[in-house]
C-alpha cells in the first residue's frame, strides 16, 4: 500500500537551501513539503559555516527570522590578515559601507526549522529511501519511506534538489546532461570548537610558513579555529596539545590565543565543484547539491541561500503569471554568482595556503600578493565586496 501526498514544490533536504526555500515559498503562499533524512536534533547540532553575508542577514530580518540573530549574532566590520609577523585589519565598513555577521549555520537552521514547524509547514524528518522520478515530464514524483516506515508517493509540480553534496537529486539527472567542473586542493582543514575566548574581536586569517590558520568564533567565549592539514589527515595524530601548539605558532608573534576545552574536532576536505546545468525538466538543484566551495571565502551557506532566493522568485512568477522565463533562466542566473564565488574562494585559498609542492618563488609571490592587498585600498575594496556578498545582477 503506497500513501499519496500532493504539493506544489517537493524539497529534498533540510539544510540552509531547503529550509530557506520552503520559508520564502510560504511567504508567497506556495505550498511545499521538505523531506530530510536526518533527525531534527542531528541537523540542529551540525556545526558548519559561521559567516553570514550582509544581504543574508538582511533577508533573515526582512522575512521575520532575524530576532535571535540580532540578539546573539556578532556584527563584524571586517577581518584581520596576519602575515610576516604583522596583523592587518581590513575594515569593510570603512571601505564599502558593509559588514558581516558571525552566526553559526546551525543557528540559522534552528531558526528556520522553528519557523517552519510553528507555521504549520510540512517538514518530515528521518525519511528513508528517497527517490525522484518523472521530473523530465509534467508530473514529477518523490517516493520515500516516512519515519513510521510507510512508503509515500509525493506528487508535485516541481522538485528542488537541496540535498547537499551526497544527495540523490543530482545523480538522478542523466549523466549525459551534466557537466562537472572540479578542483581538489592538496590540503584540508582541521577544525576545533573550543570553550576559549577568541584571540581577537574579529576573524584572523593567518598566512604562515607552517601552514594556514583561521581564528574564528561563535561567541565571545566560544572559538572556532582551523589549521591547514593534509587532505587525508588522521585526527589520531592531533591530540589537543598539538592543535593548540600549532595554532599559537601560526598566529605568530605574541599570540594572545587562550586555550580551553575542545568540544569538537574534525577534518574538512577542500574542493571546488560546479555542476552545469543546475536544472533539468522540473528538477532544480540548489546549494551544495550543485556546487562546493573551499570554506576559505565563507561562501558555502551564503551561496546556497542565494540560489534559493533566485528559485523562490522564479516559482512565485510562475504561480502568479504562468510565465516560466525566470525558471528557464534559473541555472544561468545562479551560475554567474556561483562562478564568481568559486573564483573568490579559489583566490583566498591559494593566497593563504602552503601546498606541499610550493617553492621559494611561490612563497615570495604569496607574500607580494598579501603586501599588495594590505597596502592597497582598491585591492581591499575588491576583497570586501566579495566577502560581504556581491550585489545581485
Ligand atoms: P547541506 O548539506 O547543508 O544540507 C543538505 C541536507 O540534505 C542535509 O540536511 C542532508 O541530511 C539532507 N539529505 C541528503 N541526502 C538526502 C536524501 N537522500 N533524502 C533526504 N535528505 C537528504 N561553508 C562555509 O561557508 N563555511 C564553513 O566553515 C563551512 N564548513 C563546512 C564544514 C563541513 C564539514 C561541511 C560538509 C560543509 C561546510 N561548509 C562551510 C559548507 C556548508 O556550510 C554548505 O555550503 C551548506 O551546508 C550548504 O547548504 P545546503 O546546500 O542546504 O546543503
Ligand atoms: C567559521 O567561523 O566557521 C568560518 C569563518 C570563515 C571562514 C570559514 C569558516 O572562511
Amino acid at each position: 500500500m503506497v500513501a499519496e501526498m500532493r504539493t506544489q514544490v517537493g524539497i529534498v533536504g533540510a539544510g540552509p537551501a531547503g529550509l530557506m526555500l520552503a520559508h520564502l515559498l510560504r511567504r508567497e503562499a506556495i505550498d511545499s513539503v521538505v523531506l530530510e533524512r536526518r533527525s531534527r536534533a542531528y541537523i540542529e547540532d551540525r556545526v558548519r559555516a559561521g559567516v553570514i553575508e550582509q544581504w543574508v542577514a538582511d533577508l533573515l530580518v526582512e522575512t521575520g527570522l532575524g530576532e535571535r540573530m540580532r540578539r546573539e549574532g556578532l556584527v563584524h566590520r571586517g577581518i584581520n590578515i596576519s602575515f610576516a609577523g604583522s596583523l592587518h585589519h581590513l575594515d569593510f565598513t570603512d571601505l564599502i559601507g558593509k559588514h558581516i555577521t558571525v552566526y553559526g549555520q546551525q543557528e540559522v537552521v534552528k531558526d528556520l526549522v522553528a519557523a517552519r514547524l510553528d507555521g504549520g509547514g510540512e517538514l518530515l524528518f528521518e525519511v528513508e529511501d528517497v527517490g525522484i522520478s518523472d521530473f523530465a515530464g509534467a508530473a514529477p514524483r518523490i517516493r520515500f519511506r516516512n519515519k513510521g516506515g510507510e512508503v509515500v508517493e509525493l506528487a508535485c509540480d516541481f522538485i528542488a534538489g537541496c540535498d547537499g553534496s551526497h544527495g540523490v537529486c543530482r545523480p538522478s539527472i542523466p549523466q549525459a546532461v551534466l557537466r562537472s567542473f572540479e578542483r581538489e586542493y592538496p590540503f584540508g582543514w582541521l577544525g576545533i570548537l573550543a570553550e576559549s575566548p577568541p584571540p581577537c574581536e574579529e576573524l584572523i586569517y593567518a598566512y604562515h610558513e607552517r601552514g594556514f590558520g583561521l581564528y574564528s568564533m561563535r561567541s565571545p567565549t566560544l572559538s572556532r579555529l582551523y589549521l591547514q592539514c593534509s587532505a587525508d589527515e588522521d585526527l589520531k595524530n592531533w591530540p589537543d596539545g598539538r592543535v593548540w601548539q600549532e595554532l599559537h605558532a601560526r598566529l605568530g608573534g605574541s599570540s594572545r590565543l587562550a586555550e580551553g576545552k575542545v568540544l569538537l574536532k574534525g577534518v574538512t576536505p577542500m574542493r571546488s565543484v560546479v555542476v552545469e546545468p543546475m536544472q533539468y525538466g522540473k528538477l532544480f538543484l540548489a546549494g551544495d547539491s550543485a556546487h562546493i566551495v573551499p570554506p576559505t571565502g565563507a561562501k558555502g551557506m551564503n551561496l546556497a541561500i542565494a540560489d534559493v532566493r533566485v528559485l523562490s522568485r522564479a516559482f512565485a512568477e510562475f504561480y502568479r503569471s504562468g510565465r516560466t522565463d525566470a525558471l528557464d533562466a534559473y541555472s544561468q542566473t545562479c551560475l554567474r554568482r556561483v562562478w564568481k564565488a568559486q573564483r573568490f574562494s579559489w583566490w583566498m585559498t591559494t593566497m593563504l595556503h602552503q601546498p606541499a609542492d610550493a617553492n621559494a618563488f611561490d612563497r615570495r609571490r604569496q607574500l607580494a600578493e598579501l603586501d599588495y592587498l594590505t597596502g592597497s585600498q582598491n585591492a581591499q575594496r575588491a576583497l570586501a565586496e566579495n566577502y560581504t556578498g556581491l550585489p545581485f545582477d
